[in-house]
């Protein structure tokens, strides 16, 4: 079996070693022009020239959760796409959205800046259900997230593109059920695809509809959220502020007016960083399913784009 691998960054050397030694009776090597015919590739960021060569691929595995950036690719319909599901970035979701969330709610920001002050005073207490949380994307992380948020015993809600049952979870569905999505969300959470239905649905119309005060944290992808729109609000006051993982461009440009915005925080797209680890031992343990003809989990629907 040979596996054709691809990842730009540093670390291809310590991915490639990795999966040799996970998959030894494989012939795994770095992908480059007019390399043999591969069954199955393992990717991130792949070339053009990849999938135009590797035309027998039984499948190709995308090293991360969002798959909008190979999805831009010209891929043959045929092709099996698989992304990671989970892999270790569950928990990791689990832990930036809680944080942001409580460092909110429990103001924290005004406590480091009274610190700076040599300040002491006490802030009054709030109420959780005046902080009702909501999930957009209630798939592998967005069901995480909820059931962690839910651990602090605040309100939680979620919408997804089909119906959805978790237990404690107001689930909400579809369009016709966006708008009591948001009119009952104060923190809003964004875990959804960037996908051509959901590409810049944070927009004014839709924080607008935000119980006033609302909170944002994107997590995502950078293309849902339509920046400037987010600033009006935040500085007219609908929005109380936000904290910001993903971003239009990437790394944000240094003259962002996020970079000093008071109400804003960024992160450099770090909320669930890939796991070597525990994505090989899943690609892996996936490449072995397939091979004995059994189904897998995190098939790509291409049409619908994630
Ligand atoms: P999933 O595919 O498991 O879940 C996607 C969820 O979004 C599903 O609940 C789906 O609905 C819902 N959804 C999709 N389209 C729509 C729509 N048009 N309207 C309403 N709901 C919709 O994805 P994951 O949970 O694994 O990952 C989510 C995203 O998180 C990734 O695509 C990626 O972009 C991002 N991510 C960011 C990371 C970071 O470091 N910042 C790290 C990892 C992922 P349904 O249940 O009905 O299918
Ligand atoms: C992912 C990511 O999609 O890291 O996995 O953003």
């Amino acid at each position: 079996m040979r596996v054709a691998f691809y990842e730009p960054g540093a670390r291809a050397d310590l991915w490639l070693q990795e999966l040799r030694a996970a998959l030894p009776h494989a012939l795994v090597a770095h992908w480059e022009a007019g390399a043999p015919p591969a069954d199955y590739a393992v990717t991130w960021a792949p070339p053009q020239q990849l999938i135009d060569e590797q035309t027998g691929l039984k499948a190709l595995f995308n090293i991360g959760a969002g798959v909008d950036r190979l999805l831009q690719l010209r891929l043959p319909s045929h092709l099996r796409v698989v992304r990671l599901d989970d892999a270790g970035m569950g928990v990791q979701m689990a832990e930036y959205v809680c944080h942001a969330l409580i460092r909110h709610f429990r103001e924290f920001e005004t406590y480091a800046g009274q610190q700076l002050e040599s300040g002491w005073t006490q802030r009054p207490p709030r109420t959780r259900s005046e902080f009702p949380v909501g999930i957009m994307g209630l798939g592998v992380l967005g069901e995480k997230v909820a059931q962690a948020v839910r651990q602090f015993e605040f309100p939680v809600g979620g919408w997804s593109r089909t119906a959805r049952r978790i237990d404690g979870v107001r689930c909400f569905a579809g369009q016709a059920e966006f708008g009591d999505f948001l009119a009952a969300t104060k923190v809003l959470v964004c875990l959804l695809p960037l996908t051509a239905d959901t590409q810049d649905i944070l927009c004014h119309a839709s924080l607008s509809r935000l119980q006033a005060g609302a909170y944002v944290i994107n997590v995502a992808r950078g293309g849902l959220l339509v920046e400037d729109d987010l600033l009006a609000l935040v500085d007219s006051g609908h929005l109380a502020g936000a904290m910001l993982d993903v971003f239009r461009t990437e790394p944000l440009p240094l003259d962002h007016p996020f970079w000093r915005h008071p109400k804003i925080q960024v992160t450099p797209h770090t909320s669930a960083q890939t796991r070597r680890d525990e994505s090989i031992a899943q690609i892996v343990g996936k490449i072995n399913a397939l091979e004995r003809g059994e189904p897998i989990a995190g098939i790509v629907d291409l049409e619908r784009g994630y």
